[in-house]
């Protein structure tokens, strides 16, 4: 389940903005379609609510083999006994949440310039987020978006995984890969499509082959 390094595409859940269709039903959708990750993150539900829903997608995903993530909240991420927690800038440090949780839970930590990827957080953490990396107007209190310069800059100050969040869609995920990003976490272009499970498709394929590109060169890919 810690193996980061195949991961593409990171769905983060908004029921606010699924067109009236439940989490499950996109959670279901979107790992049909092919998600590496799904994080639960629901600002408005109560603990129990949370947990309640939490219990429904643990289920799931436990069938399917992808990993759940639990936004901020650390005492859900072990009461649902969920593979992991995404943290902010203003959650509790990533010390006292890896103490909390020990090494084999995932630890991701949302980044909004370089100071925060240093040798110290680069050993606490399972991926960086990369946050945003374009704008978006699903989050409201974003920081300056990162684009795809700072994408690069990032890539070069860690080895840890880069997952990029914040306005991704079809239109901008190639180029966001070849940048230097392992994986794209996105809500709206999932959550709000016509179809998510062929969004998430080809969401994924677009990401496959940017990476294949990367790793290749554009020559031998175009040969594959
Ligand atoms: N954190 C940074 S941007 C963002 C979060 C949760 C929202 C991303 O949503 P979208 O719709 O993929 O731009
Ligand atoms: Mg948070």
């Amino acid at each position: 389940m810690k193996d980061l390094s195949k991961w593409d595409v990171y769905l983060v859940t908004d029921t606010a903005l699924s067109r009236k269709r439940s989490n499950l039903e996109v959670v279901k959708a979107a790992v049909n379609g092919g998600v590496s990750a799904v994080q639960l993150r629901e600002k408005g539900l109560s603990a129990k609510d949370f947990f309640l829903r939490g219990v429904e997608i643990r289920e799931f995903l436990a069938d399917h083999n992808v990993p759940l993530i639990i936004n901020d909240r650390i005492d859900l991420a072990i009461a649902l006994d969920a593979d992991g927690v995404h943290l902010g800038q203003s959650d509790l440090p990533l010390e006292i949440a890896r103490r909390i949780l020990g090494p084999d839970k995932i630890i991701g930590w949302s980044v909004n310039d370089l100071t925060q990827i240093n040798e110290k957080s680069s050993s606490l953490v399972d991926y960086f987020a990369i946050s945003p990396v374009f704008f978006t107007s699903t989050k409201k209190d974003i920081s300056t978006p990162w684009g795809t310069e700072g994408v690069v800059r990032a890539r070069s100050a860690t080895h840890v995984p880069l997952v990029g969040i914040g306005g991704i869609g079809l239109d901008n995920v190639s180029g966001a890969i070849l940048a230097g990003l392992d994986c794209v976490a996105v809500v709206s272009a999932i959550v709000s499509a016509d179809d998510p499970l062929a969004a998430t498709e080809l969401l994924k394929s677009q990401v496959v082959k940017a990476k294949q590109i990367r790793t290749n060169g554009l020559n031998e890919t175009v040969k594959l």
